[in-house]
């Protein structure tokens, strides 16, 4: 029994180094025991513990060649590591220092808590498990600057405060924070050593499933990010990595159906293009092995070159096969998701032509049956009843319904807009999936016990030559990541600053407050104004950037003389023009009823479900028309008019289904989005990493000082080193401030007051410096709380050896 317990404890311990939590250890209250083998180890362990400085540094000498750490230093932490350590606080020599650091291939830097990863454009090797290891619980001042450490700064403060953690990555287009959010899934893999290596295996998958799905080619990154991530990785209270959940933001759905010049559609089309070609299974799935379809080839030619040449698509194709078997999801789910990627490309092949009548001249017909027939045999529906939702639709005016048909134009948007939403509900649905299948083990931990860590990866800054309603929600989210994290660092410090009494300087920062305002505010915010336009049915484009000019008056919105559908907007990282073609369009992301009513009919079980809704019957096109028009007849003639559609909670999943009652549009959608993330990103301590793109040629070793010097702006680094630099980025309540550091110096049976005095006399022990307390609370420099830390490991220690020695174990 005794044996069990200490070697538990010693388990425990190196898990998960949490003082608090050692202390609460049964075997630390009532040590005892006469094993030698394991009082040996226990006391190894602790002075590994103690000494772990050292170890580490010359671990990292033996395995990091490019910077050898200099004997003379006396602390291996090299002074430039923090910019916070610069005497002079300028631009130049910030930007002096990150230039001296890219040199030399040292892309991460300090500022106070703060990490500024520059991305290298190469393959470093620092990233392997050896690495994994030497951040493990260290000391941030033992090794340089790595976006390990400030995994690992988020996972020791959960298990140490029982806190959750999270991160949140920003940076422009293609600064590395995708790169960087699967650096910090890697190391918190790590850290959360689970027995159950099946788990682990699932968490790494994760990331690059979603990201088959999520992220395309575009002019900027090869694999940019067309949905905003935040993964949450749920540990015991041991800290063992017990699960996950993603919840994705706002894909780009567009995406599918068209891309810019230069873009490509998202990379799984290609994967399986390519994975089938080379398994000559193309025509299982309809494919044609010498034309790929319509959507993944805009470009005609180039993809088929690629896809018969080059070997890369294909491996992906295997990757993601083997993603989708280690995660968990069935052949046949795998066969139904590679059935609906093929029905959408197939669904994009359909042509329309225009098809005269003596009554009526606006016909659309299809004149060749062979796409629509295979997209209708893949995704298992009538071939004549999709024709006739896509020629075709419904409207019933006062009491009475109408089948109207639909222009060429028309029947090709209504085509376009299934593809959407297909894709769409398929990349929830894959979500969904992943989040069932990794959800934890409720046997094994309660919820009430589990803690996460959140990992942000958004999309990042855009700024094309033609900027569309996508780069626009795009940059409302960057920009409200932005007031985040102006909002930590520098709002709520100041403000408790002067509530608490304390003198400290004021920094000035860059408010874009008044800029979300522009976007958010109701009702006569950007997005108000772009929900109301979308509301008539005779407005346009044109209507609605006139809206625009008159309503936003403020100094970040104008409108370019001469180009009409143009308006610019001053962003915190910059002017941006964009182009309101098509904006009230794909606003309102319209699926026509009847397209719903033929996918609901479908016989492929993924499909239907996809589709479902709790509160619409099913049937058929017909038998649904017919419902219409018998609920129609009950209805009053202004609610009777327009398209009929559906139920609430399924219209905030998919914004693209209308109501005859109210309209989900995708900005009210996005809106409601931007709270939920914001909802769970503050309910945890947060951590930034801030990613730097150091030139626009993607070339590793060139560093243009221009580039970062805007990005360094925009992101009020020089700002955030003085508040780093004269603030207290902690604040922490007496109580609070008493009950984790109480043992540094009171003893056990001692009961002291949750006063000032209380706070100073630990302090005084701890013999910090610069440390001020205010009326409730006691505020640290973002340095203290690792001395604190560090320290009270120490006494935990020294309590442990003692016990050992009293206990005779030690001799
Ligand atoms: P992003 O996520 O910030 O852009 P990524 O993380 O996709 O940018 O990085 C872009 C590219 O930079 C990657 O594909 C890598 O080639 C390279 N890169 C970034 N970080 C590293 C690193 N640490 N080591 C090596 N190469 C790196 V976007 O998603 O477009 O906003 O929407
Ligand atoms: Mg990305």
């Amino acid at each position: 029994m005794q044996h069990q317990s200490v070697r538990c404890l010693i388990k425990d311990f190196e898990k998960r180094p949490s003082v608090t939590h050692l202390l609460e250890h049964p075997f630390i209250r009532q040590a005892h025991g006469k094993d030698m083998a394991l009082q040996k180890q226990l006391a190894d362990l602790i002075q590994k513990q103690q000494q772990s400085g050292s170890i580490a540094k010359t671990r990292y000498e033996r395995i990091h060649t490019r910077r050898p750490y200099h004997a003379d230093v006396a602390s291996s932490f090299c002074i430039d590591d923090d910019l916070v350590n610069l005497e002079i606080l300028e631009e130049d020599t910030i930007i002096h220092q990150l230039q001296i650091r890219y040199a030399d291939l040292q892309i991460y830097t300090y500022v106070g808590d703060i990490l500024i990863a520059l991305n290298p454009f190469q393959n470093l090797s620092i990233y392997s498990p050896q690495f994994s290891k030497l951040y493990h619980g260290m000391k941030r001042c033992v090794n340089p600057p790595h976006i390990f450490a400030s995994a690992d700064a988020a996972y020791q403060g959960m298990v140490t405060f029982s806190k959750d953690q999270c991160i949140i990555i920003s940076g422009e287009s293609g600064a590395g924070k995708t790169e960087s959010a699967h650096l910090i899934v890697q190391h918190l893999t790590f850290l959360g050593k689970a027995n159950n290596r099946a788990l682990r295996e699932k968490i790494l998958q994760v990331n690059p499933l979603v990201e088959a799905f999520g992220n395309a080619c575009t002019v900027i990154n090869d694999n940019s990010s067309r949905f905003g991530k935040y993964l949450e990785m749920m540990f015991s209270p041991t800290g063992a990595v017990m699960g996950a959940k993603i919840s994705e933001y706002l894909l780009e759905k567009s995406r599918v159906i068209k891309q810019a010049v230069g873009e490509k559609n998202f990379h799984i089309f290609y994967y399986i293009y390519a994975g089938l070609y080379h398994q000559k299974k193309l025509s299982d799935y309809r494919l044609s092995e010498k034309m790929p379809p319509r959507y993944i080839d805009n470009e005609t030619g180039k993809v088929m070159q690629d896809i018969v040449t080059k070997e890369t698509y294909r491996k992906q194709f295997e990757a993601i096969q083997h993603c989708f078997r280690i995660i968990g999801f069935t052949d046949e789910e795998v066969h139904s998701v590679y059935k609906i990627l093929a029905g959408i490309l197939n669904t994009g092949n359909i042509e329309f032509t225009a098809k005269s009548s003596q009554h009526q001249t606006d016909k659309s017909d299809v004149p060749d049956a062979e796409s629509l027939e295979n997209a209708a045999g893949l995704l298992s529906i009538g071939s004549e009843e999709l024709q006739e939702a896509l020629i075709s639709h419904c409207v019933v005016t006062r009491g009475e319904t109408i089948i109207r048909t639909n222009t060429v134009d028309k029947a090709a948007d209504v085509r376009d807009a299934m593809s959407k939403a297909l894709y769409g509900r398929l990349f929830s649905w894959i979500v969904n999936r992943i989040n069932t299948l990794l959800q934890p083990d409720k046997n094994i931990c309660n919820t009430e016990s589990q803690m996460n860590v959140g990992i942000l990866d958004i999309f990042g800054f855009e700024n094309f030559k033609r900027n569309s309603f996508e780069q626009l929600c795009i940059n409302i989210a960057n920009e409200q990541i932005q007031f985040y994290f102006n909002q930590h660092i520098f709002a709520l410090e100041q403000m408790e600053y002067q509530n608490e009494g304390i003198d400290a300087a004021l920094v000035e920062y860059e408010d874009n407050r008044p800029l979300l305002d522009t976007f958010l505010q109701k009702p006569m915010g950007l997005l108000s104004l772009l929900d109301e336009e979308s509301r008539f049915p005779q407005a346009t484009d044109q209507t609605l950037v006139d809206k625009f000019e008159d309503n936003l008056r403020c100094k970040y919105f104008w409108r370019p003389k001469r180009v009409e559908l143009c308006f610019g907007i001053q962003h915190y990282a910059g002017k941006v023009l964009y182009d309101a073609y098509g904006f009230l369009e794909k606003n309102r992301d319209t699926l026509p009823a009847d397209i719903m009513v033929v996918l609901r009919t479908s016989e492929n079980k993924l499909l239907q479900h996809l589709f479902s809704s709790p509160l619409t019957k099913t049937g058929n096109l017909a038998q649904s028309r017919a419902r219409i028009t018998a609920a129609s007849r009950s209805l009053p003639p202004q609610l009777g008019t327009g398209r009929i559609k559906v139920d609430t909670m399924e219209m905030m999943r998919h914004p693209e289904e209308t109501t005859n009652m109210k309209r989900q549009t995708v900005a009210s959608y996005f809106r409601y989005s931007l709270m939920d993330l914001l909802s769970k990103m503050v309910v945890g301590q947060p951590h930034f990493v801030r990613c730097i793109k150091p030139n626009d040629d993607r070339e590793s070793m060139k560093f243009s000082r221009d580039r970062v010097l805007v990005q360094l702006r925009y992101t009020g680094i020089l700002e955030t080193v003085h508040i780093r630099q004269q603030g207290y980025s902690h604040r922490i309540l007496f109580q609070e401030f008493i009950k984790r550091y109480y043992y540094l110096a009171f003893k056990a049976h001692e009961n002291p007051p949750a006063t000032k005095e209380s706070c100073i006399a630990i302090l005084e022990r701890a013999r910090l410096n610069k440390w001020v307390i205010g009326k409730t609370k006691v505020f640290l420099k973002y340095y203290h709380i690792e001395q604190l830390n560090l320290l009270l490991r120490e006494v935990i220690a020294r309590v442990v050896v003692i016990q050992a020695y009293t206990k005779g174990w030690l001799s």
